[in-house]
């Protein structure tokens, strides 16, 4: 076998395995194992981010990094709705995977405030 020839059946093992692992990715895919996470800052009246459209597969993990200078209360609108408390300094919460898409609203009623919608997809 010359060299070309080896050089040649190296590239279609390569093809072959770039294929593959395409195929891997389709639209039926479960949700990504990867967590979501999103930062969330309270101080004073104001929360950040404010409103804002996050992604999120239907079932996937979501994680919420929150640093607030006062504990309070997360209202998420899922199905069924989820209450989550945090404390003073840096709390991290995990929500409970969302099973259904659509968008769903994560509040502060203490501020009025939607904090992000999460487009469930
Ligand atoms: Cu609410």
């Amino acid at each position: 076998m010359t060299i070309t020839h080896l050089a040649r059946r190296l590239a279609v093992v390569v093809t072959a395995t770039a294929l593959l692992s395409l195929a891997a990715c389709g639209d039926d895919d479960p949700a990504p194992s990867e967590t979501k996470k999103i930062a969330i800052t309270f101080d004073g009246d104001t929360v950040t981010p404010n409103g804002e459209r996050v992604d999120v597969a239907v079932g996937q993990k979501i994680e919420l990094d929150i640093t607030a200078d006062s504990a309070g209360e997360i209202h998420v609108h899922s199905n069924p709705e989820q209450e989550l408390e945090y404390d003073e300094g840096s709390t991290t919460l995990t929500l409970d995977p969302i099973e259904q898409p659509g968008v769903v609203d994560v509040e502060s009623h203490h501020l009025e405030q939607t904090i992000v919608q999460l487009e469930v997809k």
